[in-house]
């Protein structure tokens, strides 16, 4: 029903993506998109490019009058930084004075370097870089942000907390600042584990019928393709793991609906939502550049060396959980226009009505 495509270079011109299948009829502005992008901008354990950057997002096409007119809606964003690496991006072979561009040909252990080169015959490692950078999160947190002001017509909202920075538990977010600038000073980086819970989302979203067309996989996908991400939980599937069934499964009760008494399984059941909140956990890996390089291998000499250092964040928790909202809001949005219909709005918002009246909700 939905699908996006992305495309820019981290220090290219801009970033661009485009949203097919978006209804007609729904508000989308600038400034709401903005909001999102915001968050992911600052915050602590970012670089030096979050000052560079002010990621102003562009609506190019598919808005008119402030309304989705259901045709491809066209997205940009600038790159600040692309004045600085004009001549290192240009599209034009280098000429004499810019020959002396040195290529990048120690790969960072932990990032797409060496299998990046590899798999696509590159002597410089900065063709992988350049794209796999997590500066494409930037494009799908704006997708996410028009999602999610769809899903909203449902009254269904989605927001995230941290829960870990390295093995420090985060109750609060006082102490994030602190624990990242101890691994500043170590020159080192940290991952940690990000919480997103999508609440008022409907029972009978996604499908048990068939494995590509179950929700919890389709989840998993969309998180674990955020750079850095290396694991996804639902619900409580890890701890869940080492419990007997007696200790796991969520009792069912009524009151004018259909209620558990807890909600271990995170909202999903079978592949399909089954009324309780979507509740997931991502584990993001620290940062691969690392301010003391690791030993890696020259593509050229083939002998040891130190892997390069890019310049980089030293954790990306604090920013990164507007981007895993990003991702749940464009799976749950293509669900819900699969089971609802996709080009009107208020035809959808009828059919969803007819619905609830039918599951009594
Ligand atoms: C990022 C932009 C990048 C990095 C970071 C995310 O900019 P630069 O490479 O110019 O510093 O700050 O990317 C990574 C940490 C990574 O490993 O790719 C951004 O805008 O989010």
């Amino acid at each position: 029903m939905l699908r996006f495509l992305t495309a820019g270079e981290s220090h290219g011109q801009a970033e661009l993506a485009i949203l097919e299948g978006i209804p007609v009829g729904l508000s989308v502005t600038e400034e709401i998109i903005q909001k999102d992008l915001d968050k992911r901008r600052g915050g602590a354990g970012r670089g030096g490019r979050g000052l560079i950057e002010k990621d102003k997002v562009k609506i190019l096409s598919g808005v008119r009058l402030g309304k989705t007119i259901g045709s491809p809606i066209a997205l940009l964003v600038e790159n600040s930084d692309f004045q600085n690496w004009k001549v290192t991006m240009s599209v034009h072979p280098p000429s004499e004075q810019t020959s002396h561009l040195r290529e990048v040909s120690n790969p960072r252990p932990g990032h797409a370097d060496l299998a990046g080169a590899l798999k696509y015959g590159f002597s410089d490692i900065r063709n992988v870089i350049e794209r796999s950078s997590a500066r494409e999160t930037i494009m799908r947190v704006a997708i996410g942000s028009i999602c999610r002001r769809f899903l909203s017509e449902f009254n269904i909202q989605i927001d995230s907390r941290i829960i870990r920075i390295g093995k420090m538990e985060i109750p609060d977010n006082s102490q994030i600042e602190e624990i990242i600038i101890r691994a500043l000073k170590k020159k080192d980086t940290l991952g940690g584990v990000i919480q997103i819970i999508a609440r008022n989302v409907p029972p009978g979203l996604g499908s048990y019928v068939h494995w590509d067309r179950k929700l919890d996989g389709l989840i998993a996908r969309a998180l674990m393709s955020i750079p850095s991400v290396k694991a996804v939980e639902i619900g409580d599937g890890i701890t869940n793991a080492g419990k007997f069934g007696s200790q796991v499964h969520d009792e069912i009760y009524y009151d004018e609906k259909y209620l558990r008494k807890t909600n271990h399984a995170g909202g999903l059941e079978g592949g399909v939502t089954n009324g309780e909140d979507i509740v997931c956990r991502v584990y993001h890996k620290p940062l691969s550049t690392l301010g003391n390089p690791f030993n890696t291998i020259n593509l050229q000499t083939k002998k040891s060396v130190k892997a390069v250092v890019e310049r980089s964040d030293i954790c990306v928790v604090p920013r990164a959980g507007v981007i895993s909202e990003a991702m749940i809001a464009f799976v749950l949005s293509d669900v819900l226009l699969e089971k609802f219909g996709s080009d009107n709005l208020n035809d959808i918002k009828k059919n969803y009505q007819n619905y609830l009246r039918r599951i009594k909700i």
